[in-house]
C-alpha cells in the first residue's frame, strides 16, 4: 500500500467543495501571510478553484508592512467571515483550540490545519491535519507540498515564505529542521534576494524611535529575567518586536512583555536556551485570566479587559507578580534595563562630541 503525499490528501480534502477560505491568525505576521498565500495559490493551481486568505486585526510592524507592500500577498484584513457549506476553511500557521483566529470567534471548525505551534492535546478532530511543532515555520511544511506536487513558486512567494522562515527563527528559536534546511535552500533558487534586503532594511517612522526609546526606559532586569510593561504600542506585534530586542541582551535568559491595545492586554516572552519553556511560562502566567500559545523560546497571549476581574494597573501588577514568582526573582532587587541616572544625565547635560571621542580617532572601514 503506498501512502498519500501530505499535499494530495489536502487537496482532495479540499476537492469536495466549491471554493476554499484559508484563514490565519489575528495580526498575521509574515509565517502566517507567506504559508497561506501557498496554500491558495497550491489550490488554485491544482484544483482550479478560487481560494481567499483572511486574517483579523492588524499588520503595523514596518517590515511586514513592507512585505506586503512589496510583494502583494493577496491577505484580506476583515473582521467578517463568509462562510457556508460549499466552502472548505483552512486554518494555517494557527491551532484550531486557540481563539486568535476568525472561525474560533463565530464557532466554525476547519476541515483542515497546517501548523507548528505546540498544542495541547486533545489534537482537534478535522479531515486534514499536519502540525509539526519541530518544524521552524509553517512556511516551510506549506512549501514542501508545493515541491511535493512539482510546482515551481513564483518569485514573490517563494521570497515570501523565505522570509517567514527567517523571521520564525529569531532569538533563540533557531533550530533548523533537515526539512527546513531542504525547503530554504529550495527557495533560495526562486526568490528574489534584492526584495528580500528592502523588507529587512524598511523604513521606520519616527514615532517606531519614539516609543522604542520608551519601551527601553520602562525594562526592569531582575537577574536573568527582564520585564517591560510598555507606554505605547501601535499594535499587537510591537509587543513581541521589542520582547524580540530585549531578549538579545547579554545574559537575559527570560523576558516578559506586555502592552494595552484597544480592550485588550496583549503579552510576548522570550526564553534563551537554558530559560525553559516559553509556551509554558506564558500558560502559567495567563492561567484563569487569559489565553496562550506559542513555541519552545516565543510565546505570547492576551487578556481581554473587559472580561478581566482586575482593573488595568491591578491586573499589570498581578502579572508581574506572577512572572517573578515564575522566573524566582526579588521584587525589591529589580534594576531599570538602562540606569536611570543615565537617562536623566542624557536628557539634561550638553554632550561634547569632541570630549567623548578619543585623541587621534578616524573613519574605521566599512562606517
Ligand atoms: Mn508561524
Amino acid at each position: 500500500m503506498t501512502t498519500a503525499l501530505r499535499s494530495t490528501r489536502l487537496l482532495n480534502v479540499v476537492n469536495d467543495y466549491e471554493r476554499v477560505l484559508v484563514v490565519t491568525h489575528d495580526n498575521p505576521d509574515p509565517d502566517a501571510i507567506a504559508s497561506g498565500w501557498g496554500v491558495c495559490w497550491l489550490i488554485q493551481e491544482k484544483l482550479g478553484k478560487p481560494a481567499r486568505l483572511i486574517g483579523g486585526g492588524v499588520i503595523v510592524r514596518a517590515e511586514n508592512r513592507h512585505m506586503v507592500k512589496l510583494l502583494a500577498p493577496p491577505i484580506e484584513l476583515t473582521d467578517v467571515l463568509e462562510v457556508d457549506e460549499r466552502t472548505a476553511t483552512v486554518l494555517v500557521d494557527c491551532s484550531s483550540t486557540m481563539s486568535n483566529h476568525l472561525l474560533s470567534e463565530c464557532g466554525i471548525q476547519p476541515i483542515a490545519v497546517i501548523d507548528h505551534h505546540q498544542i495541547e492535546s486533545p489534537r482537534p478532530r478535522v479531515a486534514f491535519r499536519d502540525i509539526r511543532p519541530r518544524v521552524a515555520a509553517s512556511a516551510t511544511i506549506v512549501a514542501s507540498y508545493l515541491k511535493e506536487q512539482h510546482l515551481v513558486p513564483p518569485s514573490g512567494l517563494a521570497t515570501a515564505m523565505l522570509y517567514g522562515i527567517h523571521t520564525e527563527t529569531q532569538g533563540s528559536e533557531t533550530h533548523y529542521t533537515p526539512l527546513d534546511r531542504r525547503i530554504v535552500t529550495w527557495l533560495v533558487k526562486f526568490a528574489d534576494p534584492g526584495k528580500l534586503a528592502e523588507i529587512e532594511n524598511a523604513p521606520l517612522t519616527r514615532e517606531y524611535f519614539s516609543d522604542l526609546v520608551l519601551a527601553l526606559q520602562s525594562a526592569f532586569i531582575y537577574d536573568e529575567a527582564v520585564i517591560c510593561f510598555l507606554p505605547r504600542a501601535a499594535g499587537p506585534e510591537t509587543v513581541g518586536e521589542v520582547a524580540d530586542l530585549l531578549s538579545r541582551c547579554e545574559g537575559v535568559q527570560k523576558v516578559l512583555c506586555g502592552a494595552v491595545v484597544a480592550d485588550e492586554l496583549f503579552v510576548s516572552v522570550r526564553t534563551g536556551r537554558d530559560g525553559g519553556n516559553a509556551a509554558e511560562l506564558v500558560r502559567k502566567m495567563l492561567d484563569g485570566i487569559g489565553l496562550s500559545g506559542g513555541h519552545e523560546h516565543r510565546a505570547g497571549g492576551k487578556i481581554r479587559l473587559p472580561h478581566a476581574t482586575l482593573a488595568g494597573g491591578q491586573l499589570t501588577d498581578e502579572l508581574h507578580n506572577r512572572w517573578l514568582s515564575a522566573c524566582g526573582g526579588d521584587r525589591q532587587r529589580g534594576t531599570h534595563l538602562v540606569a536611570r541616572r543615565d537617562i536623566v544625565k542624557n536628557l539634561t547635560s550638553h554632550i561634547d562630541i569632541a570630549k567623548t571621542c578619543p585623541t587621534g580617532a578616524t573613519t574605521i572601514n566599512g562606517g
